[in-house]
């Protein structure tokens, strides 16, 4: 992947796989793969949680998901870790409001590689796009059981109001995101859906990836 920017970011939006090894039932390296035979379009490293792996370890599964997405030209993305995008030459990262900001992380990690940010309100997305994101996380959708974290529950208002303000920068929802629940994602005006638990937590992966695609595509 060279020379990212927002209009080659936005196609890879629509169906966007989130996961890490607390995540899966099964092993991450079956759990991407099937997610990929299914017609996932860009893929996030995010190894978080109670039981996450660290060093070692950490890099390993990393590298692993990494060599599966390049054999299937999917960019991959890290989530906060920049050192490790870097040591990885991963595509890009994303990171949230507590992470350094989009335009010291790009001095960072290089001009080519694509920026995510999260944003929860008008004022921070608006920030993120002046600091250089190529695309924004909006959130969480609906609720969530893969963030401890999460913030107040947002539906689709902050997309609809992003749009209406004239903000045309990649959208993708997150949190909540079910194969029932997604085209009224897109409907909204987001570009594609973030998922972790309605992908990595279904019965087939691959049927459930698929179900995405063919649910975020507009008729
Ligand atoms: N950020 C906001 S909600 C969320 C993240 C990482 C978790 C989304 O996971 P799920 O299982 O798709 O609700
Ligand atoms: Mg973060």
């Amino acid at each position: 992947m060279s020379n990212m920017n927002s209009e080659t970011v936005r196609p890879l939006l629509k169906v966007y796989f989130i996961m890490g090894s607390v995540n899966c039932t099964e092993d991450p390296i079956e759990v991407l793969s099937e997610a990929i035979a299914g017609g996932m379009t860009l893929f996030q490293f995010r190894e978080k949680g109670a039981g996450a792996l660290i060093g070692e370890a950490k890099l390993t599964l990393a590298r692993e998901l990494q060599q599966l997405c390049q054999e299937h030209h999917i960019p991959f993305i890290v989530n906060d870790d920049i050192d490790l995008a870097i040591a990885l030459d991963a595509d890009g990262v994303h990171v949230g409001q507590d992470d350094e900001p989009a335009s010291s992380i790009r001095e960072r990690i290089g001009y080519h590689k694509i920026i995510g940010v999260s944003a929860h309100t008008l004022e921070e997305a608006q920030q993120a796009i002046q600091d250089g994101a190529h695309y924004l996380g909006v959130g969480p959708i609906f609720p969530t059981r893969s963030k401890d974290d999460a913030g107040e529950v947002l539906g689709t208002t902050l997309i609809r109001e992003l749009r209406q303000q004239g903000i045309s920068i990649p959208l993708v929802g997150i949190g909540g995101i079910s194969i029932d629940n997604a085209a009224s994602i897109i409907a909204a005006g987001a570009d594609g859906v973030s998922v972790i638990s309605a992908i990595a937590g279904a019965k087939s992966i691959k049927e459930a990836t698929a179900h995405f695609v063919r649910n975020t595509t507009q008729l």
